[in-house]
Parts: structure tokens; sequence; C-alpha cells
């Protein structure tokens, strides 16, 4: 029996961070597409995972999580080595902040973007909302890219946790058919992410299902 789970629609961006963590890692599971198209979120058995109808959740053994950050932390934490997520407390909290960034900053601006632009059909899309978040998004990258001026990960010279939030938005980021500006060490960084096997699998998957579509 599969000891390992996740649970969630390949297609949705939080999943998707868990999934390829879970491919980095090579840890086998059972993987159940739920939510959007498929549905299920309000079905007892799920909320019963997570009371907030929400994927990504994993399960592993007895324990259930939700919340794709605090899954990202567990299997790092559980599986991962000190190079994904060091176990000094210094060195984390290093790491960490570009999880809480991404989640507090770029990904509210990637998503308004995303949903305004991809998933809005065109008659419907309110251009000066677009023109904000992409605005924002322009900004937040500009930053990324003067971080990665002087080594070629978030958090150093090598690939951990930091770089998985804010590198999984980049795929979804080029696919955007709108102007974006020249930034070479981000897209530098992306070239080494798309390099990666997992995030190739998992993270570039075109979703032509979700253009002009503003159900979940
Ligand atoms: N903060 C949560 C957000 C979870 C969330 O909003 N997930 C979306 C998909 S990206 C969802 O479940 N939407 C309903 C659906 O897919 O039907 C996390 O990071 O896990």
């Amino acid at each position: 029996m599969t000891r390992m789970r996740l649970w969630g629609r390949r297609n949705s961006f939080n999943v998707q961070k868990v999934a390829w963590l879970l491919a980095e890692l090579g840890l086998e599971h059972e993987h159940i597409e739920i939510g959007g198209s498929f549905g299920g979120l309000d079905d007892p058995e799920f909320l019963r995972r997570n009371p907030h109808g929400r994927v990504p959740v994993l399960e592993d053994g007895e324990l259930v999580l939700w919340e794709s950050h605090a899954i990202l932390r567990y299997l790092a934490a559980r599986y991962g080595s000190a190079a994904l997520w060091p176990a000094a407390p210094g060195p984390r909290a290093l790491v960490d902040r570009w999880l809480d960034w991404a989640q507090t900053s770029l990904q509210p601006a990637f998503m308004d973007l995303f949903w305004g632009w991809y998933r809005t059909p065109e008659a419907a899309r309110d251009g000066a909302r677009v023109d904000a978040a992409r605005h924002r998004c322009d900004a937040l990258y500009g930053l990324l890219d003067r971080e990665l001026a002087n080594r070629p990960w978030l958090a150093g010279d090598h690939f951990t946790l930091a770089d998985v939030p804010a590198g999984a938005t980049l795929y979804r980021w080029h696919r955007i058919d709108l102007p974006r500006p020249a930034l070479g060490n981000l897209s530098a960084w992306y070239e080494r992410l798309a390099e990666r096997p997992a995030y190739h699998a998992q993270v570039m998957r075109p979703c032509p299902e979700l253009w002009g579509r503003q159900d979940y």
C-alpha cells in the first residue's frame, strides 16, 4: 500500500510546488486529481483531511497536512538533506524568508496577473487591474534579478527550498503573452530550474484548460 498521497489537481500552482519537491526527493506517492474541474473539495471525505477545502493536501501515513509551504517544510525536514533546508537556525531562516516572501509578496501579484489575464475571458478583462498586477510583478521579478546578480540560486551557491515557491511561478509568468522586462539573472535562474527534470515534469506543464476559465 502506498504510504504517501498527494491530493490536488496537477494544474494547480500550489499543488505543483509540492509535486515538484516530491519529484526532487524521489518520493513515491499516489497522486489524486481533485479540485477544479475534477471537483470533490466539498466531499466530507476530503473536508476531513482539509477543513478549508483547498489543495494541496499531503498524507504521509497517519499525518495529514494542508498549506503548501507547511508541506514543503515537512518534506524537506523529513526526507531532505541539510543542503535543501539547513538545520542551523540562522541559515534555515535565510531560506525560510524566501518562502514567506513568495507567499506574501510575489504570489499575490503573480496570482492577480494570472487570474486577471490568463484565466479571465478577453472580453471580461479589467485592463487597468491587469496592468497594475503586471507592474507589481515586474518590480518583484526585478528584485529577484538583482538578488541573483551574484549567486546562482536564491539562498546561495546551490538549490534549496528557497528556490521552490518563487521558482514555481516562472513557467507561467513566461507563458503570459504580455511585455516583460529583460532580466538576465532571472532568465539564467529560470534556465537552471528548467534543466532540473523534476521542475520540467511537474511545473512546465501547459494548461490550456485554464485559459479563460474563471471557475476553479
Ligand atoms: N495557501 C494555500 C492555498 C491553497 C489554494 O488556494 N489552493 C487552490 C488551488 S491553487 C484551490 O484549492 N482552489 C480550489 C480548486 O482548485 O478547486 C496553500 O498554499 O496551500
